[in-house]
């Protein structure tokens, strides 16, 4: 069965089970709120439903039940590839299956058909001054598809109807999923290959194709398809997921919602970790290594330098996470198994960090874990494959999450969820309910 049918038969087959919830459960209590978690970024609070991919702050994530290796695993393999297409996984995170070869064939050709951009997007970006952040230039071409929407379409024809609203959240976040990477690799091109562009090669799956269109390796195929893949979803408590979710909620098209989900990825503590993880592993090699080789003494002074100037360490802690990150270990075993890599100084020198970072943030006293996240080790890989242009990191990031957060509102329209809107309290009502020891529900 074709992807959309069998979304078609999942959807209908699961909102019996959100219904009845609602329904027979809506009064059951799952949760408590305390004045610090309403302080602190509702850290831990149980309020958001997502069946696309669950955290556990000890084992890590699980996409559909699934862990990373299982996952990998079990998922139909690119040609001549160990690593699955982003095609295949796609279709495993909508549906919660595993495609056989046929199915994924056919979200390739879908996407071939869906992945073309509009000139007038690409003349918008080249408007912009080239000094710009990509970050902000793929949110803005996002911005720009949105005409194209759908969704926003169905929604002004006057004969919108929630029941199958899915099917245009749906048609648009296919289309942004497949458009997203050829968008990447135009400003990849236009920012630093002197707007030498490369036409889609439609024989290629997605990841292969973006790696075509920067000019990349054949090695890099696969660091494509691993990189979007680990990057698509970790739940949706995250800002990213989070964002698109939310503004999606009021019925903005999946362009808009997607739009704000990057900006907030382009955070310092979210996405662009892994933009500042390079930045500072390379101003350490500057400062402390020209002459000498690095040692575990020179990488503990640097981290308190950092620590004691007030910043973070990037790379490291994690808001749900008390262990080191799977995606960091995925992207380290893959650094292991390719030789060059595995003994290139860069991939050393991060990996001499991760055995000092952990022993310092426990002796700062801080942090809640002092584990390293996905950030620590991405940028290693792309600096190795060539990619020295670190402020487009965190753009590749933002074409591996549209995967997640486009599957999630996509389900969310399918079940119904409703605007999202949390209830605001003033300081001086957090004042009363203290002195009173909890605020009286009667
Ligand atoms: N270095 C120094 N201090 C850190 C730290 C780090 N890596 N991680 C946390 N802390 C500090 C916090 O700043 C906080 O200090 P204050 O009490 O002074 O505010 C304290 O430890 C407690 O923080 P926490 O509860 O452990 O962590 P949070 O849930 O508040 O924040 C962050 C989680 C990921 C934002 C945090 O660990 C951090 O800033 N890490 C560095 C940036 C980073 O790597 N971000 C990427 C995270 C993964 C991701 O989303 N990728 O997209």
């Amino acid at each position: 069965m074709a992807l959309k049918e069998t979304l078609k038969s999942k959807i209908e087959e699961f909102r019996p089970r959100t219904n009845k919830l609602i329904k027979d459960f809506g009064k059951v209590k799952i949760d408590e709120v305390t004045i610090d978690q309403c302080i602190g970024g509702a850290r831990d609070i149980r309020c958001l439903v997502t069946d696309i991919s669950y955290l556990d702050p000890q084992e890590g994530i699980r996409f559909r039940g699934k862990t990373i290796p299982e996952t990998f695993a079990a998922l139909p393999k690119a040609p001549g590839s160990t690593y699955p297409t982003v095609e295949s996984f796609w279709y495993f995170l909508l549906t919660g299956d595993v495609p056989s070869e046929a199915q994924v064939a056919e979200v390739m050709t879908e996407f071939k058909s869906r992945q073309i951009v509009a000139p007038y997007v690409f003349e918008a970006l080249r408007a912009l001054p080239k000094d710009m952040h990509p970050m902000t230039m793929l949110s803005i071409g996002i911005l720009a598809l949105q005409r194209q929407s759908k969704f926003q379409a169905y929604y002004s024809s006057g004969k919108f109807n929630k029941t199958n609203a899915w099917e245009y959240v749906y048609e648009d976040a296919s289309d942004l999923v497949a458009r997203i990477p050829v968008l990447a690799a135009f400003i990849y091109n236009l920012k630093y290959r002197k707007d030498k562009q490369v036409e889609i090669n439609p024989k290629l799956d997605l990841g292969a194709n973006f790696a075509h269109m920067i000019g990349q390796s054949e090695q890099y195929k696969d660091v494509a398809r691993m990189y979007f893949i680990l990057h698509s979803d970790h739940e949706s408590g995250n800002v990213s997921a989070h964002t698109t979710h939310l503004v999606h909620s009021a019925l903005s098209d999946p362009y808009y919602a997607y739009s704000a989900g990057l900006n907030g990825l382009a955070g310092p503590l979210h996405g662009l970790a892994n933009q500042e993880v390079l930045e500072w592993t390379k101003k350490f090699q500057e400062k402390y290594c020209k002459n000498v080789e690095p040692t575990k003494e020179l990488i503990t002074k640097a981290l308190w330098d950092t620590l004691n100037a007030g910043q973070v360490i990037p790379g490291y802690g994690h808001a749900v996470l008390r262990k080191t990150d799977p995606r960091y270990m995925s992207q380290r075993e893959f650094c292991l198994r390719t030789p060059g890599l595995k003994d290139d100084p860069l991939f050393k020198l991060v990996s001499m960090i991760y055995e000092v970072a952990p022993g310092v943030l426990t002796e700062h006293g801080k942090t809640k874990n002092p584990w390293p996240n996905v950030d620590a080790q991405s940028g290693v890989i792309q600096w190795y494959y060539g990619i020295h242009e670190q402020d487009f990191y965190t753009a590749l990031f933002g074409v591996g999450r549209a995967l997640g957060c486009m599957a999630n509102i996509t389900w969310d329209r399918a079940l119904g969820y409703a605007l999202e809107r949390p209830k605001s309290v003033t300081t001086a009502m957090l004042e009363k309910w203290a002195a009173e020891g909890g605020r009286s529900q009667a």
